[in-house]
């Protein structure tokens, strides 16, 4: 039989028929003489134990669309990558990060604001201008109110989305509004800190729809940058795209050379010149991991 592997725990992987059963595998050793290891997210083909319908073991991966190492899923169409316009506080560089390693794991991104109860319009306003002049979709609601979340859920109708985000920013909750069969537990944020409390422990896919899924994740609370070359970054910087190549030297790395076309157009707010200092402060972070 086939299914889906919709989450993980502890050596054995839950798959789901697309119908009505869910057993409980375990992996067989070939895939770790591969060095392939199953995702959430993987389609499989398992063998039932004979004794025990409820289990069996997987015999074999089916080919992947994609393979995430940040969260770790595979098969996925789309990250919602979610932030949240108070407790936690919204950090831009933080939320970079979260484009930087999705733009290196080549997944579409759209950006998702939360907590439009909390926050004011303005902020609102100016993080969604921020970004959309990156060239990303941003979607702004309210996970606990149900305010904007109509256009949302368009973007993630007929899709595998994969929730991404730090701890606290509301991805729980915004999995049981669409599907409240779900019951995934959310939690009261540290009052002190207005941090999450990472209550979320593992990845799970849900079916909210016909053909639509949302994969739940753990929050990290800090993230590093993707595995890159300092050359390559500016890549994965969608706005720095037409500007790339006006720069006078072509090894140009966009900081302080004379003539490079990336600062001078983040001079003029031709795009944001928040992503392009951030741009600069990684770069100096890929040269120092480069040194230890
Ligand atoms: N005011 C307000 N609170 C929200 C909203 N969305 C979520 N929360 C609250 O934020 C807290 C954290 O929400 P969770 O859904 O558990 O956050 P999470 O992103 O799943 O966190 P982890 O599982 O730790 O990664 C809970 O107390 C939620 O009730 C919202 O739109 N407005
Ligand atoms: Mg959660
Ligand atoms: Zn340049």
């Amino acid at each position: 039989m086939q299914g889906k592997i919709i989450k993980g725990i502890g050596g054995f992987y839950y798959v789901h028929d697309g119908d009505r059963t869910l057993v409980e595998c375990r992996a067989r050793g070939t895939f770790r003489l591969q060095e392939l290891k199953p995702l959430v997210g993987d389609n499989v083909r398992i063998r039932l134990t004979l004794e025990d319908p409820g289990s069996g073991y997987i015999e074999e991966l089916l080919p992947r669309k994609n393979t995430l190492i940040r969260p770790a899923v595979a098969n996925v169409d789309q990250a919602l990558i979610m932030v949240s316009l108070q407790r936690p506080a919204f950090h831009p560089a933080l939320l970079d990060r979260f484009l930087l390693w999705m733009a290196w794991q080549q997944v579409p991104v759209v950006i998702g604001l939360n907590k439009l109860d909390m926050g004011s319009a303005r902020d609102e306003g100016l993080i969604r201008d921020m970004y959309e002049r990156a060239g990303y979709p941003v979607c702004s609601f309210s996970a606990k109110t149900g305010m904007g979340l109509p256009a949302l859920i368009e973007r993630l109708a007929g899709t595998s989305t994969v929730l991404a985000g730090v701890s606290g920013v509301g991805k729980s909750t915004l999995l049981n509004r669409l599907h409240p069969e779900a019951g995934a537990e959310t939690d009261g944020l540290s009052r002190k800190l207005g941090r999450g409390r990472h209550t979320t422990r593992h990845s799970e896919v849900f079916c909210w729809e016909k053909n639509s899924f949302l994969i739940d994740t753990p929050g990290f609370s800090s993230l590093d940058l993707p595995p890159l070359e300092e050359a390559d970054l500016a890549d994965l910087y969608p706005e720095f795209e037409t500007y790339r190549d006006r720069c006078r030297f072509r090894d140009c790395r966009h900081l302080k050379e004379k003539g490079c076309a990336i600062r001078e157009a983040a001079e003029q707010e031709a795009f944001s010149r928040q992503r392009y200092e951030n741009y600069c402060r990684f770069m100096e972070e890929l040269k120092g991991l480069k040194k230890y």
